[in-house]
């Protein structure tokens, strides 16, 4: 898309998608850990659009009684998914401010949106320790930070959330850092068409290869990239802030070619920081670490590039 030197930061403080409270506190914590500034250090022009708020719709009552929050939840991801239209326009780059990984059903449907408008794809890189690929009728939690990638590909049975106009292809995704996956999602995974790439696997081969061959996939169509990067895709020693810990996480090695190699390439043109929950242990530590990923995973600033002349 057209490079524009403009970075738009929208709260998206939705804790009721969690099992444990607390990441609705989440954006306020990762702006007064200095992301604005770590944003514009790098040569990016900064809006902070303050926080979106929930936007109740029609009643609905699912089937699944497990689910949680129902109403509270979807309407967080009416209201989030507005704003995160606004949040994208004129090509400005937007940073979600999470809140729980609820808010990925909205972030995502409003990039999508925003790519066809420019006749391009979405492609999603979701770095998590779990897929979050429940459906409302498989949810054993009910916690509907676990459902967002399901929907927003389209599966079936959504009702209540709001109606997907611009799903995106599976094949459209690829998922690093898996180590927590249900057994249903782990069947519905294997016939979906995402590239899901468990912690183990990613070890094993190197980030680096698996990232690039995804990287080309995203420049051979031109797409557009949201990266959407949940706090427990780190090791729980580096990043403990998060409600649904596990061990075996993403290093700091590990996240930081990550990051770069998503920087160098120049194609994210938006990004989730999700599940920070300031109420538990080290949550300082853990916003500087996410924020220190967020800086380096955006790509270079075009007026930074005019200067250096590169
Ligand atoms: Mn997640």
């Amino acid at each position: 898309m057209t490079r524009v030197n403009h970075c738009r930061l929208l709260g998206a403080p939705v804790g009721s998608g969690a099992g444990v409270r607390g990441c609705e506190l989440g954006p306020a914590a990762l702006r007064q850990a200095g992301l604005a500034d770590a944003l514009r250090a790098r040569g990016w022009q900064v809006t902070d659009l303050g926080d979106a708020r929930p936007e109740p719709g029609p009643l609905s009552h699912p089937a699944n009684p497990a689910l949680r929050y129902f109403s509270e939840t979807t309407a967080w991801i009416r209201g989030i998914g507005r704003a995160a239209q606004t949040a994208g326009r004129d090509g400005a780059l937007p940073v979600f401010l999470g809140g729980d990984h609820a808010l990925s059903a909205a972030t995502v449907p409003a990039m999508a949106r925003r790519a066809r408008a420019g006749g391009r794809p979405l492609f999603v890189l979701w770095l998590d320790a779990h897929p979050d690929f429940h459906t409302l009728d498989s949810s054993t939690s009910g916690n509907l930070h676990g459902t967002p990638v399901a929907y927003f590909t389209g599966a079936a049975g959504f009702t209540g959330f709001p109606p997907l106009r611009d799903a995106v292809a599976p094949r459209r995704v690829c998922m690093m850092g898996l180590r927590s996956i249900d057994a249903d999602e782990a069947a519905r995974l294997a016939g979906s068409g995402i590239a899901a790439l468990r912690m183990g696997a990613l070890r094993r081969a190197g980030v680096t290869a698996p990232l690039e061959r995804f990287l080309d996939r995203v420049a051979a169509e031109d797409g557009d990239l949201h990266v959407s990067l949940d706090a427990d895709f780190l090791d729980p020693r580096l990043a403990p802030a998060v409600g649904t810990a596990v061990p075996g996480g993403a290093t700091l090695e590990e996240a930081g070619r990550i990051a770069a190699l998503l920087g160098e390439s120049g194609r994210v043109t938006s990004l989730d920081l999700v599940e920070l929950n300031p109420r538990l242990a080290a949550a300082r530590r853990t916003a500087a670490l996410l924020i220190a990923l967020a800086a380096d995973i955006l790509p270079p600033c075009p007026e930074a590039l005019r200067h250096t002349g590169s």
